[in-house]
């Protein structure tokens, strides 16, 4: 099964119970009790999940309906309030208004639509006027919204770069990941995250030239990458060409979202037990024209890992 990221889902809240009409036995008056509200709907973040795949079978969510009003004056059952369950870090968008949500550990719940009022019983219209009040009001409907979910992964570094730029590898060497790597492009189809001294890695698939217009896997899943704290541009030696390599990303960030590639970066030239020491010089030398931070490793060097272990510790 795919990496679900997005769903759409209408969310209600319970209709209010009618308030009833009844009246007292021997003594005159009325009795009718008011409707119970309608359950609210809450959305709240739970950590088992992982992605959002649980809302392209239900789409809709509803509080449950208050029950009526009764004798005596008693009020209907409450409705009860229904909990949407949510990866921690989902965003929601409310399609109309706009208006945006972002569910984690510092907002773990919220109130999405209350549920409608519960309509008032005979003995609430009861006046000077009016002794025996004949009539009761209907519920209430609930509140009715649409959102758009989108889960943004957690990460607080993100690796991209074309495919077979090495991405993969380093996410293993450097973390317990052990995602599928291999001599093609397109290996990684969807974003795998690890962790490393306490940061979390993501790895998403390999951007190619018009990604934003959607060749290759297009540019769909850097959206996991938009909230990293420092983006990891891997670029393999076996690049003839590192200049025009490194601006097809860039070109394709910024046709996603221009402050994808004003965040902090740095620069990974991979694979570099393939070349000999004076072209890796080069090729460094080459990539600095675009940032002064340029490391070059291989998963093959344990030297190079320790340097970059030291680079992740230190940021
Ligand atoms: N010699 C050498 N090969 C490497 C190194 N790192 C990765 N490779 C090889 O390069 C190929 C591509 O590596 P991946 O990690 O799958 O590349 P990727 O960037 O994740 O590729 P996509 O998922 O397709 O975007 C694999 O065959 C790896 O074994 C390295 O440091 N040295
Ligand atoms: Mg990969």
């Amino acid at each position: 099964m795919s990496f679900i990221d997005e769903a759409k889902i209408m969310v209600k809240g319970g209709h209010g119970g009618a308030g009833r009409v009844a009246f007292f036995r021997n003594k005159k008056g009325p009795s009718g009790g008011n409707g119970g509200p309608g359950g609210n709907v809450y959305v709240v973040a739970n950590r088992n999940l992982t992605q959002l795949d649980a809302f392209i079978s239900k789409i809709k969510y509803i509080g449950e309906n208050g029950g009526p009003g009764g004798q005596n004056q008693r009020t209907g059952k409450f409705g009860d309030d229904l909990f949407v369950n949510v990866p921690v870090g989902t965003t929601l968008i409310d399609v109309s208004s706009k208006a945006e949500i972002t569910i984690n550990e510092k907002n773990p719940r919220f109130l999405l639509c209350k549920g409608g009022i519960g309509g008032r019983g005979n003995s609430a219209f009861k006046s000077p006027t009016n002794r025996i009040p004949q009539h009761a009001e209907q519920g209430h409907e609930g509140q009715e919204r649409n959102f758009k979910l989108i889960l943004r992964l957690i990460a607080n570094f993100g690796l991209i770069g074309l495919p077979n730029a090495g991405k993969s590898s380093l996410l293993n060497e450097l973390t317990s990941a052990n995602v599928k790597t291999a001599n093609y492009p397109f290996t990684t189809l969807e974003p795998n995250l690890g962790v490393y001294n306490g940061k979390v890695i993501a790895d998403v698939p390999g951007l190619i030239e018009g990604a934003s217009v959607g060749r290759g896997l297009g540019i769909k899943f850097l959206k996991h990458i938009e909230k990293v704290d420092m983006i990891f541009h891997c670029i393999s030696v076996e690049s003839t060409d590192v200049t025009t390599e490194y601006n097809t990303v860039i070109n394709e960030l910024k046709k996603y979202n221009p402050k994808l590639v004003e965040k902090k970066s740095i620069i990974f030239l991979t694979k570099i037990d393939l070349i000999d020491k004076n072209e890796i010089e080069k090729k460094v030398k080459e990539l600095k024209k675009f940032n002064k931070d340029v490391l070059p490793v291989s998963i093959y060097d344990e030297k190079s890992l320790d340097r970059l272990k030291k680079f992740l510790i230190s940021n």
